[in-house]
């Protein structure tokens, strides 16, 4: 695979400074112990937990702190088209020749759960809804970051359309690899939160999540599921590929 990672920045500095905000505060609040934390999680360190399972307790406590400090209105940085990264990284659990072969003709967007229209959708319908672009920074965890330019309906239209339970705790999705992925319902509502269609102008290219992927600017690039086949709205804890492997879930600002 060619080397198409920039270098350099990580984190924009209202990101940064936004989680040394949210650091601070946990901190002030008068440095919890180990003990403390794990109770607050549900794990009480009877015989039977590992070290292990008291971390896991303790990343998704702090999942649900940074849930409570997100603030549904900020909205990501946005750049000029002059800004935007060429060529663009790819990035995957697998090398590039291994991306989806996806049937256009057949494809179908799968809609479950806690919707009123279960019926599944094409690409030339999902086309005829309202649409919008951005232009915004990717910010991949292992240390790169790209501006792109994405284009789709914003989720909350879709999920407004097919009559989804907008108090629902979660929206999931899987993909045509192995890849799964969910974010919460204020991160599904909030207005730079697309169902992409397009990559610079065009329809999304086979690495780039063809034929639809979820752009997510306020988290990081591993909330944004590529080549997506299935959308579904659940008050049950849906998990991700990389989350289940320990990032955590929230990830964002
Ligand atoms: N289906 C699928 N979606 C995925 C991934 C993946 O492996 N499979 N990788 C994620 C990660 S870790 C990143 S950083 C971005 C990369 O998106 P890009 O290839 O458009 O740069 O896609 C995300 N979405
Ligand atoms: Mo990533």
């Amino acid at each position: 695979m060619p080397d198409r990672k920039p270098q350099g920045l990580v984190l924009e500095p209202a990101q940064r400074s936004a989680l040394h905000r949210a650091q601070r505060r946990l901190l002030l609040r008068g440095g919890l112990s180990l003990g403390a934390l794990a109770m607050m999680s549900g794990c009480n360190m009877q015989d039977g937990d590992t070290f292990d399972k008291v971390l896991w307790a303790m990343s998704r406590w702090n999942d649900r702190v940074q849930g409570w400090l997100f603030q549904p209105g900020r909205l990501a940085p946005t750049y000029a088209a002059a800004d935007i990264t060429d060529p663009f990284p790819f990035n995957a659990y697998y090398p590039e020749y291994s991306v989806p072969d996806i049937d256009l003709s057949t494809w179908r967007l799968e809609v479950s759960g806690l919707v009123a229209d279960k019926k599944a959708w094409t690409l030339e319908d999902l086309r005829k809804l309202p649409q919008a672009s951005q232009i915004t920074r990717l910010i991949c965890i292992e240390g790169w970051s790209a501006i792109g330019q994405w284009s789709g309906i914003p989720l909350k239209t879709f999920l407004q359309h097919v009559g989804a339970d907008l108090t629902a705790r979660y929206v999931g999705f899987k993909c045509a690899d192995r890849y799964y992925g969910s974010i919460d319902m204020p991160t599904a509502l909030h207005p730079q939160t697309i169902l992409t269609l397009d990559f610079a102008g065009a329809p999304l290219p086979a690495d780039y999540g063809m034929p639809l992927r979820l752009r997510v600017p306020t988290k990081l690039g591993f909330k944004n599921p590529k080549h997506i086949m299935a959308l579904f709205v659940s008050n049950s804890y849906p998990g991700g590929y990389w989350e289940d492997q320990g990032y955590n879930w929230f990830s964002g600002i």
